[in-house]
């Protein structure tokens, strides 16, 4: 599968398309519009939340709710856009009221204009903004249409708020009680307890003029063993999905298993196989559902760290440079905190490179073919146990 997206913050509208869909899939439209919501919510989103209400309009690749395998292309309108049309029309003059020269440390601006040879950061900014998160989110909430066919989930959920951690945050959910629990209070946090901390820290974070980022985990259910391979390192699952979380604006680090702090030791580390009746089981999960860069079967999780949005009511030293002189960074409108919101686009960003990896593995110009396959796979695991 391919996709790309195009469009800016305060441009007209956003668009995407993605290639490569087994046709024959149903698609139902409300649900990816669900994703967008539960993308534009989280306690600490910006005033630009309040403007937009994100919808999918989709005008190729999906007919009577039912994918043909051509590529799928779709719209979201920019309703703030009505109050760019003079700064962000395609043709005819712009202004520039709102420019932007007093380039912003921590986000694209600075080192876009030395790229694209700006000096005006507005062009970069409106690319760069994690706006775009809207259309990979609606890429990746079809891929999850596809992947629940296949009989895989993906949930999250808010692991911290900056200082502030989910005392439980040790706890193993699968993505079923992510996707049952985690939307129940505004910081995707499944301890209550931890999420009403969290919204003060936010609070308290907005009243000093500061953002706050923090920890993330996605988990993936139902994965069947043996998708990604050891044979090449650009096959490795943990390596693509990885890049696919890395790739989203903010996201500084991402782990896939339990080793981060690197002090287990490798008697402790392996998760250990026990025969069980006609198949075999494991106690643990600490390599997180990927062994040797393939799906092992369990669970997959995926850690990951959003760092705090870098623009700041307090501003930080920064140049004009416009006029080379020294300066505060500009207050562009933002969120203090859009941890939750990455969360949503995560499990996106992640189903797009699994799903990418299971048709690779499996094929299928129709959903009814890659589900066949897909069952075929997961007898392959008992079998190999039986040495059938
Ligand atoms: C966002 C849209 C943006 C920002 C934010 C998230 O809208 P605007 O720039 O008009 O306020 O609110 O993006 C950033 C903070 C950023 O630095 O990219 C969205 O749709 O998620």
């Amino acid at each position: 599968m391919r996709y790309l997206t195009a469009g800016e913050s305060h441009g007209e509208a956003l668009c995407g398309i993605l290639e490569g869909v087994p046709a024959g899939l149903e698609l139902d439209a409300n649900k990816i519009n669900a994703e967008l919501k539960r993308r534009q919510s989280g306690y600490g989103r910006g005033a630009r939340m309040r403007i937009e209400s994100d919808t999918a309009h989709f005008f190729a690749g999906v007919r009577g709710g039912k994918t043909t395998g051509a590529p799928i292309a779709f719209l979201i309108e920019n309703r703030d856009f009505e109050n760019w049309t003079d700064v962000m029309s395609p043709f005819g003059a712009v202004s520039d009221r709102r420019a932007v020269t007093k380039v912003r440390p921590g986000h694209a601006d600075f080192v876009g204009c030395i790229k694209y040879g700006f000096d005006d950061a507005r062009n970069v900014l409106e690319r760069a903004s994690a706006r775009e998160t809207a259309a990979r989110t609606v890429i990746g909430a079809i891929c999850k249409q596809l992947l629940q066919r296949l009989g895989i989930l993906i949930g999250s959920h808010v692991v911290s708020i900056g200082d502030v951690p989910n005392a439980n945050a040790h706890t193993v959910y699968s993505a079923a009680e992510l996707i049952e629990n985690a939307d129940k209070n505004e910081v995707r946090c499944m301890n209550e307890e931890a999420a009403e901390r969290m919204k003060k820290r936010i609070d308290r974070a907005k009243k000093d003029g500061d953002s706050l980022g923090g920890k993330i985990e996605v988990v993936i259910s139902g994965v069947p063993a043996g998708i990604g391979s050891y044979v090449q390192g650009d096959r490795r699952l943990d390596g693509i999905l990885a890049g696919a979380c890395m790739s989203v604006q903010a996201i500084k680090a991402v782990e896939i298993g339990r080793y981060a702090d690197g002090a287990i030791a490798g008697t402790d580390a392996p998760d250990a196989v026990y025969p069980n009746g006609e198949s075999y089981k494991r106690e643990n999960n600490r390599a997180c559902g990927i062994e040797g860069g393939m799906s092992n079967g369990e669970d997959i999780c995926i850690r990951a760290v959003m760092k705090p949005i870098p623009t700041t009511a307090r501003g930080v030293d920064t140049v004009d440079i416009k006029t080379g002189k020294a300066a505060r960074s500009e207050n562009e409108r933002s969120d203090v905190c859009a941890v939750p919101a990455a969360a949503v686009v995560l499990e996106n960003a992640a189903a797009f490179a699994l799903a990418d990896e299971i048709l690779k593995t499996v094929g299928g110009d129709t959903a009814s073919e890659a589900e066949r396959a897909v069952k075929l796979l997961r007898e392959k695991a008992v079998s190999t146990v039986r040495g059938v």
